[in-house]
């Protein structure tokens, strides 16, 4: 076997360095260097002052100096596992047994915490008991894995473990005690003794119960997250102190009466369980600010509001108790299958059976919702009981139009616990079942099938139903029918009925408001309404409070029976409650021969034709942001033209690209959903190569003279990255960054990354083999080497995940630079030209400012460039950036409004990192910005820390996909926010001007500067 690639721990800074200076500008408070064979600790950690956590784990560590300390937030660290001979005196050493019988009595048990790992020997463990009864002081104990398995595979406590569990009753002095991952079956009954403990945690014991006698400890924090627990004792009730509870990944079926008796409680961690309802209840636990329900098949609060967090679940509640309830007795149809499958006669058979058929109905464009009732008995289910109520079950058919240009928007319609058909047409040969059974139970997590099989010519196709079956849990079953003679139509439409009855959300009670104004809007003739036209309806049927009204529209949004989004600045003005009247308005423009004929390239003046009608009018600007909304269209420069990338051509244009030396990512499905890329393509238009490389299943990105071509394979079910240039991994990370968003929004995505094998066969290879990244991940956390199927070479995996894509390995996640840069493809930019940019906010000051600059400028035959759109974000800034960086001039009018809006100081935040640029930057600094006293740069502060704040709130309640980009919002504020304090230096260091020098002057000295800054 190839010899294990260890790395020197003199070649480590070098390798690092870059990646903590990265840490101290984030101001990350963790830091993870374990496992990495250091003898001594990196100079640059001790610059990382914002620092409050470092595991140096399983390092060559003979030593600590005492200096780290004066890293003032220092609270923990993590030494297991290092030859450590002595030790520092300090607080929040994290040590195993053989550091602390080294070295214990050179500091004060009080200041560790003690690790007592599963491979302890029974020597030390006797040597261990005996001194701790001498000490009788340790604070903290933790006896198990310093991580924690998932799974059952939790190991047997050796002779050793025993040893020290049976002498737990003898340390009353422990206030926090920590069991994890063996296989106990019981908590361990010394624990009783321990008086003083405050925190307990048995987490991946193996327990199937708990206890009374825990009831009986003074606890403030207790977790028991992945056991076996289906209940825990009534003797927790007397847990008056308890502030966080941990009862994660348990079989749980509900949330302990006896935890809302916890009047302390602040954090409540149920996660994973099988908890089908939050209760009413929780409105008691008055203290609590966190709560975790997810990956629960919860009920009630439907799941749309659960998801939504405490917050919600609490105003749920609070409206029912204030309202009364009242049974959600509606589901949506959704009619799926290939154009002139007969999907139209289906359903306009289901609202009447007696429809004749129409000899050329008209091909379905985009979306038509039909409206059905019948008449149901539904059940109703809460605390445990069940009731019937005789209601009119109102059905929304959503029949979908089947051409291939409206599959790539399905994602947005396709909505979950929906019943869905899927109509085929018995003569043509070609439905593609497992296209269609994979892309319901993708989108639709998992709703109910039924497949109809329109035998339009009495001619019967087999399918075999019991083998789609075994893959599709979902396919419930298939009919033939004759859709012209109403052969088997009865059968059809009683069985659509009965799996509408059974869809598992029908029957939930709801705040009796919310029921009438469902009703109201339902009534309601009109395609869309204003928000205030909305929030006016909710009035008038019993709401009050402004967040209930947009609670209420965001759960109908959830549904798919409204439209409203309420994070985008425009179109949260608007509420739709005819969402066939956007799609229908958006199918239009992907209809049209012009667009079509144009490649995907469309004009305002082109949409105003196409939306010329009155139920359009006045609501351009609405349409065309739901479109991008939906990614499927964007801007090209100044909106001039916009481009859809569905209908560009396929063909791939040519451009020049090294065979060799790239990397090469790829993507591969299980099952490819249409429209990923294309969206892709939407997100990260403005990286576009030239604006011009893009086709209908590629794009060439650009990014600081490094590239990246991402091709769908759409038959292979893959997509392809290649990279290279002097920044390949960046740019990787953005691509992938965003790959990752568009699969997350797909719940059941089923697909594997694959890394390059760097190995010396592999290096220059165009396809070199591929390492599934979840595999190298595993082998990474272990350490161990993985073997190159090509070469046969040993290669380090952890080190190659680094590399490609450290953002993956969150433990590892200091991210060494790549040792060597490649060089880019043979691609010249376009030449510079002499232009002076302005960046301003948009108050009339900083305009007026601008307008008389442009003039001067002008006059003197200098182009100034206007930022046009006010909305410039991140990549586009960053883009600019680089614009900038072609030996252009950049004037900045810093105003009151510049200093708090976030999209000009994030490009100042970016103006002032670029260290080559400073001189180039001219700022203007109006009297309104008030920099120069530390009065006024504290309320620029104190704005920002505001911001910081809310935004870190945020954050604790939502997940996945949004959290990405949250936790994105969070750093730039906090480096906002640091900017601050050096901000007029830093404005001096750019040559700032206030206005009253360019007074008079006719901007004569700025104009001189910018010259010779053009000329150098
Ligand atoms: N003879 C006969 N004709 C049928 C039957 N079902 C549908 N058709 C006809 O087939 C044509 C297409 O049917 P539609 O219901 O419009 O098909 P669709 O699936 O809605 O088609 P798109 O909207 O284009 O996706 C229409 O002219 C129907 O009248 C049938 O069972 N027998
Ligand atoms: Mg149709």
């Amino acid at each position: 076997m190839a010899k294990k690639i260890r790395r020197a721990a003199a070649e480590l800074p070098r390798e690092i360095a870059d990646a903590l200076r990265r840490i101290r500008e984030e101001r990350r408070s963790w830091l993870g260097l374990d496992g990495c064979a250091l003898n001594e600790i990196p100079e640059e950690v001790f610059a990382l002052t914002d620092l409050e956590y470092i595991d140096l784990s399983r390092n060559e560590l003979r030593s600590i100096p005492e200096r780290l300390w004066d890293l003032p937030k220092l609270r923990d660290v993590n030494l297991i596992g290092n030859p450590i001979e002595s030790l520092p005196d300090r607080p929040g050493l994290v040590i195993d047994v053989p550091i602390y019988l080294r070295c214990g009595r050179q500091i004060d048990a009080k200041n560790i915490e003690l690790l007592i790992g599963v491979d302890t020997s029974q020597e030390d463990a006797e040597s261990l008991v005996a001194e701790l009864r001498r000490v009788r002081s340790l604070r903290k104990l933790t006896i198990g894995k310093w991580g924690i398995t998932i799974g059952d595979d939790h190991p047997e406590p050796g002779p050793a473990i025993r040893k020290i569990l049976d002498s737990l009753a003898n340390m009353d002095f422990l206030e926090s005690l920590d069991l994890r991952d063996l296989r106990l079956g019981a908590v361990p009954e010394g624990i009783q003794q321990l008086r003083r403990l405050k925190s307990l945690a048995l987490n991946a014991l193996g327990l199937k119960d708990l206890p009374d006698w825990i009831g009986q400890l003074d606890l403030e924090g207790f977790s028991a997250f992945y056991n076996k627990l289906s209940a825990v004792p009534d003797s927790f009730r007397n847990l008056g102190h308890l502030k966080a509870l941990d009862l994660g990944c348990n079989p749980l079926e509900q949330i302990p009466k006896v935890i809302f008796d916890l009047v302390s409680l602040e954090h409540l961690s149920m996660g994973e369980c099988d908890i089908r309802e939050v209760p009413a209840d929780i409105l008691r636990l008055h203290r609590l600010v966190s709560l975790d329900v997810d990956r629960n098949p919860i009920e009630s609060p439907p799941e749309e509001v659960a998801a939504k967090g405490l917050d919600a679940i609490r105003d749920y509640w609070r409206q029912r108790a204030d309202t009364g309830v009242d049974y959600l007795c509606e589901d949506k149809l959704i009619i799926l299958g290939e154009a002139g499958a007969g999907k139209t006669s289906l359903a306009r058979k289901i609202e009447n059976p007696n429809y004749k058929l129409r000899e050329r109905e008209k091909s379905t464009e985009g979306i038509d919702v039909i409206r059905y009732q019948f008449p149901s008995a539904i059940r109703t289910r809460e605390n445990g009981e069940e009731k019937v109520l005789q209601r009119n079950f109102q059905v929304n058919i959503w029949d979908f139009g089947g051409q291939e240009i409206y599959h790539a928007t399905h994602q947005f319609f396709l909505t979950k616990r929906s019943v869905y058909v899927l109509v085929c047409d018995d003569r043509k040969e070609d439905t593609d079942f497992s296209y269609w059974l994979h892309v319901v139970e993708m989108l639709s997590d998992a709703s109910p099938l039924l497949i109809v099989q329109n035998e339009k010519q009495d001619r019967t196709r087999d399918i075999n139903l019991s083998s789609l079956r075994a893959r599709f849990a979902n396919l419930r079953d298939a009919f033939a029918t004759n859709l012209d003679t109403n052969r088997g139509i009865d059968r059809v439409i009683q069985s659509i009925r009965k799996e509408l009855e059974s869809l598992p959300h029908v029957g939930v009670g709801l705040p009796a408001t919310w029921k009438r104004v469902r009703e109201a809007l339902e009534q309601d003739q009109r395609d869309y309404i204003s928000l205030d036209e909305y929030l006016g309806i909710c009035q008038q049927h019993g709401f009050t409070r402004r967040e209930d009204k947009l609670q209420l529209s965001g759960y109908l949004h959830d549904l798919g029976i409204c439209l409203h989004f309420q994070d985008d600045p425009l179109l949260k003005n608007t509420v739709v409650l005819k969402p066939s009247w956007g799609t229908d308005a958006v199918y239009r423009v992907l209809d049209d021969p012009e667009v079509i004929g144009a490649r995907g390239q469309f004009t305002r003046t082109q949409l105003g034709r196409i939306w010329s009608e009155a139920k359009y009018a006045g609501m351009q600007d609405e349409l065309l942001r739901l479109m991008m909304k939906f990614q499927l269209c964007y801007a090209l420069e100044a909106d001039r033209a916009y481009i859809a990338p569905q209908l560009l051509s396929s063909e791939q244009p040519p451009y020049p690209w090294e065979p060799t030396g790239g990397l090469v990512v790829r993507y591969e499905y299980e099952f490819l959903p249409k429209g990923i890329l294309t969206r892709f393509i939407v997100a990260m238009h403005r990286l576009i190569a030239g604006g011009k490389l893009v086709w209908k299943t590629g794009v060439v990105l650009e990014r600081e003279g490094s590239w990246a071509e991402i091709i769908e394979e759409y038959s292979q079910r893959r997509i392809r990255v290649r990279a290279s240039g002097p920044d390949t991994r960046g740019l990787l990370a953005i691509v992938d960054e965003q790959l990752e968003r568009l699969h997350a929004s797909f719940p059941r995505l089923k697909y594997e990354r694959f890394l390059p094998c760097p190995c010396g066969e592999c290096r220059d290879k165009a396809e070199p083999y591929g390492f599934a990244l979840e595999r190298l991940i595993k082998m990474a956390r272990k350490g161990q080497e993985i073997q190159c199927h090509a070469s046969g070479e040993m290669v380090d995996a952890a080190r190659l995940v680094r590399e490609i894509l450290p953002g993956t390995l969150r433990r590892e996640e200091y991210g060494i630079e790549p040792s060597s840069t490649r060089a880019g493809p043979p691609i010249s930019s376009p030449p510079s030209t002499p232009e002076v940019f302005v960046s301003y906010a948009w108050n009339p000051e900083s305009c007026a400012i601008v307008d008389q600059l442009q003039e001067t400028l002008g006059q003197q035959g200098i182009r100034l460039i206007r930022d046009r759109e006010e909305v410039r974000y991140k990549d586009s800034i960053r883009d600019f950036m680089r614009r900038i960086g072609q030996g252009k001039c950049v004037v900045v009018v810093i105003s009151e409004k510049y200093l708090k809006s976030e999209n000009c100081m994030f490009e100042m935040v970016e103006v002032a990192k670029a260290q080559g640029l400073r001189e180039r930057i001219f700022p203007i600094v109006l009297s309104d910005a008030n920099i120069y006293k530390a009065t006024g740069r504290i309320r620029y502060v104190q704005h920002w820390e505001n911001e910081i704040q809310e935004l870190d709130e945020a954050l604790k309640t939502v997940r996945g996909d949004n959290l990405t980009k949250l936790q994105e919002d969070l750093n730039i504020y906090a480096e906002i926010r640091r900017l601050f304090d050096g901000i007029a230096d830093t404005l001096r260091d750019m040559n700032a001007l206030t206005p009253d020098q360019h007074e008079g002057s006719g901007f004569e000295e700025l104009i001189r500067r910018i010259r010779m800054q053009l000329s150098a």
